[in-house]
């Protein structure tokens, strides 16, 4: 059994209030719950972390080098800013996978543009919450 940890960036503590059609009714702790059943589904354990701060996240992203085997993460709009969240990602030597609940594709310009996505192993968009399992999924195949 081996940890996935599920990483939330800012504004996703927001979920199901949030711009509800676009992101959906489901809230974070739905997005949690869905995690947590499908790790166990596959014999893993899930770890949670959501923040609104960008270090907070690189700093957990540290830890995970200790204690996680794989990192999923919806880096929110860090995804289309973040030079420093990447290379916190880079030095995690586990599989990686990056979640959007909305298809950034189909939005503003600005959103199409991911730095996560050329060191994630899998890019799920458009998906809804179910993403997030997809891309559990993706990484648990490569523990
Ligand atoms: C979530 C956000 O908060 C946005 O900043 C991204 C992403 C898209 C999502 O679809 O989950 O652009």
């Amino acid at each position: 059994m081996a940890t996935i940890l599920i990483l939330n960036g800012p504004n996703l503590n927001l979920l199901g209030q949030r711009e509800p059609e676009v992101y959906g009714h489901d809230t974070l702790a739905d997005v949690e719950d869905l995690c947590r059943k499908k790790c166990e589904a596959l014999g893993h354990e899930a770890a949670f972390f959501q923040s609104n701060a960008e270090h907070e996240l690189i700093d957990r992203i540290h830890t995970a080098r200790q204690d996680a085997a794989a990192i999923v993460i919806n880096p929110g709009a860090l995804s289309h800013t973040s030079i420093a969240l990447r290379d916190a990602l880079s030095a995690f030597d586990g599989p990686i996978g990056e979640i959007h609940i909305s298809n950034i594709h189909a939005r503003e310009e600005f959103r199409h543009f991911s730095y996560i996505s050329a060191i994630a192993g899998a890019v799920i968009c458009g998906a809804g919450i179910a993403g997030y399992g997809f891309a559990i999924e993706s990484v648990a195949a490569k523990i």
